[in-house]
């Protein structure tokens, strides 16, 4: 597609067709019981020096494929709306053309109608109507007998500005105060949790990218090699295998930085004899990959090493065959647990190795690197979840972790990541440059 017919940010949403969107809100909306939802998209608040492009909030992304910022749409039972801005053609010059409100943009993303989110006039049988804002239609519909708003409270980080939605919803209550107002998440993330098809390609294809990365790090670290300078490789082979970004900041940790779970100051030397600990994902069209892997600095486990690492291994090879339906993130930890406590290895202290698996097995991937589910949720085919155990040995300076990503299946789980090599010698052979 032309970069003048997108009109909307990036290529993410060409990637799946705008019915694929509109059954998700043809889904969502049967679980409205008669209600009115309301969803805001994020609004393009980027400051000086942010870099990136515009980020769509991911609810909102996965029920639109809009990339538009200051989006918002409305769902109920028998119809959909989505409201945009204006255009505007001056502001157009500075950030290129965008989809305005009207019927090519309801035919083109697949609505019912698109609206403006400003008031406006229509000539009609040569007299002036007047059209309501959007606010003044939601208006509308909140005072209809019994009215329902089901919305998402994003949580409000102390500190933070409230949030649209909760100034939103005060502003409403204090003009009408009879509707109940319901939350809407629950519903949103069950859909969410089970990838269709074209969202498991999209990660299969994100995993794919992010193996691009390990392979290019692999080959960069060596002693007296920055952490930086391993990030901009990883960014550079993502950026060259077709990501738009990074799903998350990019984690290059050496020596005592691997003992930091979310180290991403990325500012250390690696020096000869440490482990480097690299946990990083691309971004494609929107959807995570997730992949860590343990180098050693010059290219080889000192034995130590190749033992806590081999022991890392077998916990992540006994959760990669307990994957299947049914089982929780919980189940899974337990089990890596239970390879830690049961091994001879022992710590500085002489004591067994639990304790130092300090974080949980995994989590749920998709649109966000964390994306929502819990440790008890029973798994299903077509979600997707890391399995990370790891093993934290401060006064060691040891930080071990071995992560890929999983995609849930009929009778078990296809490892979306299986093409990157987890046994230390294949890691040593990457590292040196001969697979
Ligand atoms: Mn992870």
């Amino acid at each position: 597609m032309a970069q003048s017919d997108m009109r909307g940010g990036n290529y993410a949403a060409e990637l799946q067709a705008p019915e694929v969107y509109r059954q998700r809100r043809l889904l969502l909306r049967k679980a409205l019981d008669g209600g009115t939802a309301v969803l805001w998209g994020n609004g393009d608040d980027r400051g000086a020096g942010d870099v990136g492009t515009f980020r769509q909030d991911s609810a909102f992304f996965y029920l639109t494929g809009v990339e538009l910022p200051n989006a918002v749409v409305v769902l109920r039972c028998d119809e959909d709306f989505l409201f945009l801005p204006p255009r505007d053609t001056d502001v157009e010059r500075w950030t290129g053309p965008k989809w305005g409100p009207g019927d090519d943009t309801a035919k083109a993303l697949g609505f019912d109608e698109v609206r403006s989110l400003s008031a406006s006039s229509i000539v009609l049988d040569a007299r002036i109507r007047p059209v309501p804002s959007f606010e003044g239609r939601l208006q509308t519909w909140l005072s209809e007998p019994a009215a329902v708003l089901w919305t998402e409270f994003p949580s409000v980080a102390s500190g933070a500005n409230l949030p649209t939605t909760h100034r939103l919803v005060t502003r409403l209550k204090e003009r009408t105060p009879s509707f109940e107002v319901r939350d809407l998440s629950d519903a949103l993330n069950r859909l969410r949790q089970v990838k269709d098809d074209g969202e498991a390609s999209l990660m299969r294809r994100a995993a794919q990218i992010t193996i691009l990365g390990h392979r290019a790090a692999a080959k960069a670290i060596q002693p007296g090699v920055g952490e930086g300078e391993i990030d901009g490789v990883v960014y550079n082979a993502f950026r060259k295998g077709g990501a738009e970004g990074l799903a998350f900041p990019t984690i290059v940790g050496s020596g005592f930085n691997a003992t930091t779970l979310h180290y991403d100051q990325n500012v250390g030397i690696c020096s000869d004899g440490e482990l480097v600990v690299v946990d990083i994902g691309a971004r494609y069209g929107y959807y995570c990959g997730d992949l860590t892997r343990t180098y050693p600095v010059n290219g080889s486990f000192t034995e130590r090493q190749k033992l806590l690492y081999n022991l890392v291994l077998e916990a992540h090879h006994k959760v990669e065959e307990a994957i299947k339906p049914g089982v929780t993130l919980f189940d899974l930890r337990k089990i890596a647990y239970g390879v830690f406590e049961g091994s001879s290895l022992r710590d500085s202290h002489g004591e067994r190795l639990g304790q130092h698996f300090i974080h949980g097995l995994g989590h749920f991937l998709g649109l966000d690197a964390h994306d929502p589910g819990g440790d008890s949720i029973p798994m299903e085919p077509g979600m997707v979840i890391t399995n990370e155990p790891g093993l934290y040995l401060q006064d060691e300076a040891i930080g071990i972790r071995i992560e890929d990503d999983h995609l849930v299946t009929a009778d078990g789980n296809e490892n979306l990541s299986g093409m990157l090599p987890t046994r230390a010698g294949d890691i040593e052979e990457m590292m040196n440059g001969s697979r």
